[in-house]
C-alpha cells in the first residue's frame, strides 16, 4: 500500500494526464489516445478518490459528472457588466459603425471578425488558475450561478495552464447541430415536446436544477472575451484570444487581424457563404475594434458598447412552387393554413412546408395554389412564404378558399369578427380534444380529481374516449389496463368521474370550454336559465339582456348549441346522469314585481314571447289589455287601440329603447 503522499502524487499525475486528454479531445478535436484508454484512466483516479476521499478537490475530473440536484439556483452579481451587442443588417450600417469609431478616435483602427454562435453568453471565473463559479449573464448584471452545470462541459478547463491570480471570462455556451438532432429524437421517442431552436435547447439545458441532466445534452462552449484579469498584461483581443488558447480554453476562432472595415466585411460575407457548413448555429458575425485601449476610449452608450457591432444575415429565398395549401387544426381549434412546396435547398436544409401565416395574409399578398413563390428561411426560423412571382402567373393557378366544415371532424368551421383566426367549433373535434378533456375535468369546470394529461392522453390513444361524455361511460377494467393504473388508482377515478355527476349546471357549461363563456358567463347563463335545455333554445339576443352577457359570448354560446355534435355531446352527458340543472337559490333580480306590462305594436328586439318571458323573469307579469291596473305599456311600431286606451287611463307608455334601458 502506497503512503498518502505517494498516493498524492499518483492522483495529481492522473488528473493532469485526463485533463491534457480532455483538452486534446474537446477543445483541439485532437484526440492521441482512445476512448477505451480514456475511460481506463478515469477510472483509476475514481478508485483512488473513493479509497481517498480527502484527495478529492473541486477541479478534478471526476467532479464533472453532476452530483446533488439545487433547490434553485443562487444570484450572482456580475462586477462587469455582461454587455450585449447592437445589432446591424446591412453593409451601410456596418461601414457607419467604422466611420464613427475612426472619426471618434482619430486614428487607425483594426478589426476582428468572429462568429456570433447562437447560444447563451455565461461567465466563467477562476482564482488562482482554478474554475471558481461559473454563472449566466441574465439581464446582463445578475445572472445565476450555474457552476455545476458548466462544469460538465468538458472544453471548459476546471484549472488553468497558470495560475494567475483571478480571471473572470466569457464564452457563449451553446448545442451543436448534431446533439440538438439528437435531442430531439429522443424527446421524440419518449413522446415529449421537442426543442424549437439549438438555442432554446442549450438555454434549457443549462438551466437544469439537476446537472446529471445538462452532463447528457452535449453541449460546449467558445471563449470570446476577458472580462477581468489580474497578473497579465495585454494590449489588443487577439492578443487576449492566444493567451486563452494557451491557458486552455475553446477560444472563438479569429482568422486574422484586418487593417480596414472593407476587409473584416469581406471576412463577414465570406462567414455568410459557409455558416450553413458549419457544426453550430450562427446568427450573424460580430466585428470588433481589436485594441484594448481603443476599446476603453469609446466606452458604451447605455446599452451596447461603441467598439463592437453584430451583423445579422438577410434570410436566404428560394423561388419553388406552392404545390398545395393544406389546413392543420390546432389545440384550441384553429385552422392554419400551411403551404406545401416543391421541395427545395434553403439555408442548408430541404424545406418543403412553409407557413402562410393565416388567410388574411393569403388574400392580402393574392397567393394561389399553382403560384411560384418566394420562399424564405431564417438560420433556425420556420420557412415563410414571402411574396409571389407574378410574371411566372399561367392562368391555371387556382384562388384558396378556407373550408367551411373543419377537415378533423366536419364541425362548423367560424370566423370571429376583428379576428384572424377561423376556428373548429366541434366539441369532439379529434384535435382538440385532449384539450378540451382536460379542460373538462379541471378544478373550476368538473373538478375531476386525478384526470391529469398524461391520463387523458393515455385514454385517447388507447380510443378509450372520443368526448367529455364518454368519461362516464369508463369501466374499471379499461382503467386497470392502463400502465402503472392500479386497482386503488382506478376506483378513486372512477368515483372523482362520478361524484363530478352532481355538479352544477355553472359548472358545466364552462366545463363545455365555450369560446368567451368563463366561469363568470357561465354562471350568469346558468342561475337565469335553469336548465341546460333552456340554454339551448335561446336567442343570442335574449342572452344579451343578461348583465354582464355581451355580444360576444351570446352568439358564440348560440353557436355552440347550433352544432348537431355539440347537441349529441350534451344528451349523451344527460344519459349518463349528469345534472345539466341549476341548483342556485332564486335570488334574481325582482325589478318588475307587482308591475303588470301590456304590449302593442311590433317590437324589433324582440318577439313578443322574448319580452314576456324577459318580464316574467323579473317579476313582472304581463296581460293582453290595458286596464287602470297597467303599470306600462310597451308600445312598438304600429301601435293599434291599446294605445289609444292606455292614453284615456293615464297609463305610462314607453318604447322599446326605454324597455331595453330598463332590463339592464
Ligand atoms: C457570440 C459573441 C457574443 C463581448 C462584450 C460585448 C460583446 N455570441 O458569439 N458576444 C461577443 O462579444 C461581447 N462576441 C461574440 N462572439
Amino acid at each position: 500500500m502506497e503512503n498518502n503522499a505517494n498516493v498524492k502524487e499518483i492522483i495529481k499525475k492522473l488528473r493532469e494526464e485526463i485533463n491534457y486528454h480532455n483538452y486534446l479531445y474537446y477543445v483541439k478535436d485532437a484526440p492521441v489516445i482512445s476512448d477505451y484508454e480514456y475511460d481506463l484512466l478515469m477510472q483509476k483516479l475514481k478508485k483512488l478518490e473513493e479509497e481517498h476521499p480527502e484527495l478529492i478537490t473541486p477541479d478534478s475530473p471526476t467532479q464533472r459528472v453532476g452530483g446533488e440536484v439545487l433547490p434553485f439556483f443562487e444570484t450572482v452579481v456580475h462586477t462587469v457588466k455582461m454587455e450585449s451587442l447592437n445589432d446591424v443588417f446591412s453593409k451601410e450600417e456596418v461601414f457607419d459603425f467604422a466611420r464613427k469609431t475612426e472619426n471618434a478616435l482619430g486614428e487607425e483602427v483594426e478589426y476582428v471578425t468572429e462568429y456570433k454562435i447562437d447560444g447563451l453568453s455565461v461567465s466563467l471565473e477562476y482564482v488562482d488558475g482554478v474554475f471558481t463559479r461559473g454563472s449566466t449573464r441574465g439581464d446582463g448584471t445578475v445572472g445565476e450561478d450555474v457552476t455545476a452545470n458548466l462544469k460538465t462541459i468538458k472544453s471548459i478547463p476546471l484549472s488553468l495552464k497558470e495560475k494567475i491570480p483571478y480571471l473572470e471570462v466569457r464564452g457563449e455556451v451553446y448545442m451543436p447541430k448534431e446533439s440538438f438532432e439528437r435531442l430531439n429524437e429522443k424527446c421524440i421517442q419518449e413522446n415529449k415536446p421537442t426543442f424549437a431552436n439549438p438555442r432554446n435547447a442549450a438555454a434549457g439545458s443549462l438551466r437544469q436544477l439537476d446537472s446529471k441532466i445538462t452532463a447528457q445534452r452535449g453541449l460546449d462552449i467558445f471563449v470570446f472575451n476577458i472580462q477581468q484579469i489580474e497578473g497579465k498584461e495585454l494590449k489588443t483581443h487577439s492578443e487576449s484570444i492566444e493567451y486563452l488558447t494557451y491557458l486552455g480554453f475553446k477560444t472563438i476562432p479569429i482568422k486574422k487581424v484586418h487593417k480596414s472595415i472593407e476587409s473584416a466585411f469581406e471576412e463577414v460575407l465570406e462567414i455568410g457563404k459557409i455558416r450553413d457548413s458549419l457544426p453550430f448555429e450562427i446568427d450573424g458575425a460580430v466585428i470588433k475594434v481589436n485594441n484594448l485601449d481603443q476599446r476603453i476610449r469609446l466606452g458604451s452608450t447605455s446599452k451596447f458598447p461603441r467598439w463592437a457591432v453584430a451583423y445579422k444575415y438577410p434570410a436566404e429565398q428560394k423561388v419553388t412552387k406552392l404545390l398545395d395549401i393544406v389546413i392543420n387544426v390546432g389545440r384550441t381549434g384553429s385552422l392554419t393554413p400551411n403551404a406545401v412546396l416543391e421541395p427545395v435547398r434553403i439555408a442548408g436544409t430541404t424545406v418543403s412546408k412553409a407557413t402562410l401565416h393565416n388567410f388574411d395574409y393569403i388574400r392580402s399578398k393574392d397567393i394561389r395554389i399553382g403560384d411560384y413563390v418566394i420562399v424564405e428561411k431564417a438560420g433556425e426560423i420556420i420557412p415563410k412564404v414571402v411574396s409571389v412571382v407574378f410574371e411566372k402567373r399561367d392562368g391555371s393557378e387556382r384562388i384558396f378558399e378556407m373550408p367551411k366544415k373543419c377537415p378533423a371532424c366536419g364541425a362548423d368551421v367560424i370566423r370571429e369578427e376583428d379576428e384572424a383566426v377561423f376556428r373548429c367549433q366541434g366539441s369532439s373535434c379529434p384535435a382538440q380534444l385532449a384539450r378540451n378533456i382536460i379542460h373538462f375535468a379541471s378544478r373550476p369546470a368538473m373538478d375531476i380529481e386525478g384526470l391529469g394529461e398524461a391520463i387523458v392522453n393515455l385514454l385517447i390513444e388507447r380510443n378509450l374516449i372520443k368526448s367529455s361524455a364518454d368519461l362516464y361511460y369508463l369501466k374499471k377494467e379499461d382503467l386497470l389496463n392502463l400502465p402503472k393504473f392500479k386497482e386503488k388508482a382506478a376506483s378513486n377515478l372512477l368515483n372523482a368521474i362520478e361524484k363530478s355527476k352532481e355538479n352544477d349546471l355553472s359548472n358545466l357549461l364552462f366545463a363545455l370550454g365555450i369560446m368567451h363563456c368563463g366561469q363568470r358567463a357561465s354562471k350568469i347563463l346558468a342561475d337565469f336559465y335553469k336548465d341546460i335545455d333552456n340554454i339551448i333554445k335561446a336567442s343570442p339576443f335574449e342572452m344579451m339582456t343578461l348583465n354582464e352577457i355581451g355580444e360576444k359570448i351570446a352568439y358564440s354560446v348560440a353557436n355552440y348549441f347550433s352544432q348537431k355534435q355539440n347537441i349529441e355531446l350534451i344528451e349523451k352527458l344527460k344519459a349518463a346522469g349528469v345534472n345539466t340543472k341549476s341548483k342556485a337559490q332564486d335570488v334574481s333580480d325582482k325589478r318588475f314585481e307587482n308591475m303588470t306590462f301590456v304590449l302593442t305594436g311590433a317590437l324589433s328586439n324582440f318577439t313578443r314571447d322574448e319580452a314576456t318571458k324577459i318580464i316574467e323573469s323579473f317579476g313582472g307579469k304581463v296581460s293582453s289589455s290595458v286596464s287602470k291596473k297597467t303599470t306600462y305599456l310597451l308600445c312598438g311600431k304600429e301601435a293599434g287601440s291599446k294605445l289609444d286606451k292606455a292614453k284615456d287611463l293615464g297609463v305610462t307608455i314607453i318604447d322599446e329603447e326605454t324597455f331595453l334601458n330598463m332590463i339592464k
